[in-house]
């Protein structure tokens, strides 16, 4: 599973708020239990090393995806909650989108 999603990290563990918690526009790729993010497809095509702002791939062992209904100012978004503690939220195009994604995280 890989697409565009636009990401808000929120929490870097479950005590301490993100420092950046504005949206970013990422290519987000799911592949053997971990997300990887890229600045769009071209990078993951040509440069599968080269994450977006070299961040490392994101373990989804433990981790759990969900609507994020109680997020209002978005349409489309699920949030992922990492073992660290970390959550993130992704906006997809639409909730088809959203739902595949959300699916894919809790089958790893
Ligand atoms: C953030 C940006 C986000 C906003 C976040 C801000 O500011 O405006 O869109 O989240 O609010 O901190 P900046 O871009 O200057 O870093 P929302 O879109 O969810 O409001 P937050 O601090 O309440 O998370």
């Amino acid at each position: 599973l890989e697409g565009p999603l636009v990401r808000k990290h929120e929490w870097e563990s479950t005590t301490k708020k993100a420092s950046n918690r504005s949206w970013d526009k990422v290519y987000v790729v799911l592949r053997n239990g971990s997300l990887l993010f890229y600045k769009d497809q071209k990078n993951f095509k040509t440069q599968p090393e080269a994450y977006f702002r070299g961040e490392n791939p994101v373990d989804l062992v433990s981790a759990s995806a969900e609507v994020a209904a109680d997020y209002t100012k978005k349409k489309h978004v699920f949030r992922l909650k990492i073992s660290t503690g970390g959550e993130y939220l992704f906006q997809a195009k639409d909730d088809e989108e959203m739902n595949q994604w959300v699916r894919g995280v809790q089958e790893v």
